[in-house]
């Protein structure tokens, strides 16, 4: 069985722990292989999102799957597939035979440095004095100065906390949408997800901010074990399960060409313990500490369908905005009414009413082009005259603009509708309805970029959202 471990576990043994000095010999040796090689590493990252001009027939390039609730399933493969090429080339290379990726826990409560890239993705330089294979200059200059990502890119709470793997019909979920008749990123996929790999881009367009470029900065990987294991975390979760669909179970992702292809459906890596996978995380405990999820272990409402399944029965929408919302490099905000159908909407939302709905907001179509911020942070009914920081307590959720760009080229591989993202702002409502503060006339959302530090660059780009639309259950 291989393990899979902390990066940061390792690195506090050793800065150069033999895991991080072998993976920089391989990255190096993959690196020298040529493009149309399945086991280099240019093929290996144009798997995930490029199109190189020359490509060998049967090659798999542009596959990745985002948006859907086959993110997850999909770069499960993904990553067996990488770990197999570089434990491959370790072995070549004369090291040992059970090297395995390690994961990136920024969310870890008890690491001090659980937000900073470990210092052996850092040093443009290894202790001999040739080039660092980890290092990549083109990320966030502040993340290889030792910085830290933001809190808010790495907050698992809301990730974890869906009940649902599927996301639809005007709820959240874990996993993501069911294409093609709904399209939506599932909780994860949005933050950490979305949300680190802007963090580590950076505002001047790093390689891990775009599908095409983000397998070639060796840190993708561990970013990607981690957001493996947290499926693996909220799965191990009390009334958390994955969808028992055939659609979902029986799809079949091919990756790479020739004798070392690989294909394997959702059914096959579901266990992976189980070969062809064969390994475990060294932790899969639930996060503790700010990041402590409370759990709702209260069944959804489910209803039977004419095949004789089961379907969860769809959140109400009750209001929705009529324009769309720029993003911008400054704060921008929308307002609308919450009582589409008469005033029995909210009347029964009462504090500590057991019986009271849940709310989410559905943020639709977000498309752009040339991106302000990475992120944005929205608060419901800021007060007029006070800023965001006044009211951490109305925070309602973030959203990452990773593949925006990707999502709105028209005819692209990835479709020009946008991202589309559910939250869940019960929390929110609750507390607003607690203060006197929730009239449902009037909901006003505001969209705050995320910004780390100084303003770098003040440019307002193109993002827009589409539509905002509020949904009881
Ligand atoms: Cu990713």
């Amino acid at each position: 069985m291989y393990e899979r471990r902390d990066v940061w576990t390792l690195s506090d043994e050793h800065p150069w722990h033999p895991t991080l000095e072998w993976y920089a010999r391989a990255v190096d040796e993959l690196r020298a292989r040529p493009a149309s090689d399945p086991a280099g590493w240019e093929y290996l990252a144009a798997i995930h999102g490029r199109k190189p001009g020359a490509w060998p027939p049967g090659a798999t390039w542009n596959q990745c799957r985002h948006g859907s609730w086959f993110f997850l399933p999909w770069h499960r493969v993904y990553l067996h597939y990488f770990e197999t090429v570089v434990r491959q080339a370790v072995r070549q290379l004369g090291g040992p035979d059970d090297w395995t990726v390690p994961y990136w826990d920024y969310s870890d409560a008890r690491q001090p440095n659980a937000r900073r890239l470990p210092p052996a993705f850092r040093e443009p330089h290894l202790p001999g004095g040739k080039p660092n294979p980890l290092f990549a200059a083109q990320r966030d200059p502040r993340m290889n100065a030792g910085e830290e990502l933001g809190r808010g890119a790495v907050d698992v709470g809301p990730a974890l906390k869906p009940r649902n793997f599927e996301l639809g019909a005007g709820r959240p979920g874990f996993g993501g949408a069911r294409p093609p008749a709904e399209h939506g990123e599932g909780s994860l996929e949005n933050v950490p997800h979305g949300a680190v790999h802007m963090g580590v881009a950076g505002p001047r367009d790093g390689w891990m901010g775009r599908f095409a470029t983000a397998g070639l900065d060796p840190v993708f990987w561990l970013h990607h074990a981690n957001i493996d294991r947290l499926w693996e975390v909220w799965r191990g979760m009390e009334g958390h399960d994955d969808p028992a669909d055939a659609a979902w179970r029986d799809a079949r992702f091919t990756l790479g060409h020739g004798p070392g292809a690989v294909s394997l459906t959702t059914r096959e890596v579901l266990d992976v313990s189980r070969p062809p996978l064969g390994y475990r995380y060294s932790s899969v405990a639930p996060p503790e500490g700010r990041f402590a999820v409370r759990l709702d272990t209260k069944p959804l409402p489910r209803r039977r369908t004419r095949g004789g399944g089961e379907r969860v029965v769809p959140a109400e929408m009750v209001g929705a905005s009529d324009a769309a919302v720029p993003l911008g490099a400054a704060p921008s905000e929308v307002q609308f009414a919450v009582e589409s159908r008469g005033a029995r909407v909210f009347k029964s939302f009462r504090v500590d009413d057991a019986g009271e709905p849940e709310v989410f907001l559905k943020v639709e179509n977000v498309r752009g082009l040339e991106l302000a911020a990475g992120g944005y942070v929205l608060y419901l009914n800021l007060p007029a005259g006070s800023g965001p920081d006044d009211h951490p307590e109305r925070r309602a959720g973030e959203i990452s603009l990773f593949g925006v760009r990707e999502a709105s080229a028209a005819g692209g591989e990835h479709g020009g509708s946008g991202l589309t993202f559910t939250l869940d702002v019960t929390e929110v409502a609750r507390l607003l309805r607690g203060a006197g503060d929730w009239s449902p006339d009037r909901l006003r959302v505001t969209f705050v970029p995320v910004q780390r530090g100084p303003r770098d660059e003040v440019v307002d780009g193109d993002a827009r959202v589409g539509r905002v639309s509020v949904f009881q259950a």
